[in-house]
């Protein structure tokens, strides 16, 4: 009872008595749930977070003038140079053989534009088999665990929302093949979504409105769940990061691993030129000496559009999520004790409600305010960050909205394309019309093949080839 009367005191002293209106009207169990959830909130933090975001206008505005594009290392087969690359590599094997390297998938966000229900690393997107996102990862770590000797540790970072559904699906398909003890689900923080007088928002009588604290409260989680300190048992020290809508990505990468150790970076990234000058990616950019990513919603168009003498896009760099991570850097920046810590960003939102007469209703227009934080804002924190140049057609095709760009219809294109470039670069023929596309359906499982080099040598290998045909699965 004193507990209780303590964080009640605590909620009226910050002005949030509110979230306890209804208490004397509840029975055991909800009264619980609602005392569990109100202890778990900073108040301080919200408070803050209020002052800045909710009821003052003031945004810490960027002078846009000030900002430049970030240089990066173009890629060897667009200028880049090869031998730089090449040594790269060497190091980058070196690091995936010693057992160094974690990978890591952000799979905590909701899904809402591709309207599927469920967890989206679950959604089907290969061509032929309809293998789901996360069972094409775990295919590519398979092929990992092959080339470099040993099985790889795969974080996987979900939300309230979907973990339990998502451990569910790695059970129902015994992890892919992979050590059940290897695949490590976390979730990551909640947040409570506020009113515009800076109220929590209830959702129930016995319930705050929380979402999840976006993609940058993968760092805080990574501490907060132990992983961190599993790593640094484990001799990684460094960790692949990737978003869970994009099954091309290259996450075992030996240059882009080889050119974070070489550069003594904290924090790199792979940057894929924007095919459009408003395509929706962070643009990379440097702003009073450190670099920084600006988000395709945040940046005027007039910088979005804007081009150089040779009439290419000046901020031309897109950020596709796509980073790699010292474990001693997420330590210093997720940590309790952290004096460096990522800002937060405000969405507004409609945000399900109490009602007046005791039910949860969504409204029609916004009615709140929820705050996440962005991982590349971790990037003016880090020492020496890298940028490589990446090939969209290798890395980059994410399932994102139910139609049109970015879709599963765009991502299959994709998947068959890069699927038809490699048995072309392994000498055998296939119809392709001219944007590459293949006129027949094939897959090739990433366990067998992991990207053009491994394939051709996969391919050569083979004592007996299969027809190429339609329907057609290498595995
Ligand atoms: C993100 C980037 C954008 C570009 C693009 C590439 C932001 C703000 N923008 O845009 O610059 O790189 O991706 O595809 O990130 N997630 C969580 N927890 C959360 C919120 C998100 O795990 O609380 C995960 C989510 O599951 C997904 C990823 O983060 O894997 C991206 O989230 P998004 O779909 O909201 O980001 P998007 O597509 O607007």
């Amino acid at each position: 009872m004193d507990n209780l009367q303590s964080v009640i005191d605590y909620y009226e002293q910050y002005g949030q008595g509110h979230v306890f209106e209804y208490w004397d009207t509840l029975d055991v169990s909800s009264r619980q749930q609602l005392l569990g959830q109100a202890q778990n909130i900073d108040l301080a933090e919200i408070k803050k977070l209020v002052d800045i975001h909710v009821l003052s206008e003031s945004k810490e505005a960027i002078d846009y003038a000030q900002l430049s594009p970030a240089p990066y290392i173009p890629h060897y087969q667009k200028g880049g140079d090869s031998m730089l690359w090449a040594q790269a590599r060497e190091l980058g094997n070196d690091a995936l053989a010693s057992g160094k390297v974690a990978a890591f998938t952000v799979a905590g966000g909701q899904g809402t534009r591709l309207g599927y229900n469920g967890p989206k690393g679950t959604y089907p997107v290969s061509p032929v088999t309809k293998a789901s996102l996360f069972e094409i990862f775990a295919a590519k770590l398979k092929h990992a665990e092959k080339a470099y000797g040993s099985p790889f540790y795969w974080f996987i970072m979900t939300s309230l929302v979907n973990h339990q559904q998502t451990e569910d699906f790695f059970k129902k398909h015994q992890y892919f093949g992979l050590k059940d003890e290897n695949v490590r689900l976390f979730t990551q923080g909640l947040m409570p979504a506020v009113d515009f007088e800076g109220k929590m928002i209830m959702e129930s009588k016995s319930k705050v409105a929380m979402s999840p604290d976006g993609h940058g409260g993968s760092l805080r989680a990574l501490n907060r769940s132990g992983s961190i300190d599993l790593m640094k048992d484990q001799g990684i020290e460094i960790l692949s990061y990737w978003q869970v809508d994009n099954p091309l990505v290259k996450f075992i990468d030996p240059y882009f691993v080889g050119f974070h150790v070489q550069k003594g970076s904290e924090m790199s990234s792979k940057m894929i030129p924007k095919a459009y000058p408003k395509e929706k990616v962070g643009h990379f950019c440097m702003y009073q000496d450190n670099m920084v990513v600006v988000e395709y919603s945040d940046l005027p168009d007039e910088y979005q559009e804007q081009t150089d003498a040779e009439g290419e896009l000046s901020f031309k760099a897109g950020s596709v999520a796509i980073h790699m991570f010292d474990v001693d850097f997420i330590k210093r920046m997720g940590g309790e004790d952290s004096n460096e810590s990522l800002p937060f960003h405000k969405a507004v939102k409609k945000v399900p409600q109490l009602t007046a007469a005791g039910t949860t209703e969504k409204p029609s227009e916004p009615n709140g305010v929820k705050f996440e934080m962005f991982v590349f804002d971790a990037l003016p924190h880090a020492k020496n960050p890298v940028v490589i140049e990446a090939n969209r057609e290798d890395d980059f095709s994410p399932v994102k909205n139910a139609e049109g760009v970015d879709s599963p219809e765009s991502c299959e294109r994709d998947q068959l394309k890069m699927f038809a470039r490699w048995l072309l670069a392994a000498g055998e023929s296939i119809a392709v019309d001219e944007t590459g596309l293949p006129a027949i359906k094939i897959e090739i499982d990433p366990s067998f093949a992991y990207d053009e080099q491994s394939f051709v040598e996969a391919w050569t290998d083979l004592d007996e080839k299969p027809e190429i045909v339609d329907g057609l699965v290498i595995r």
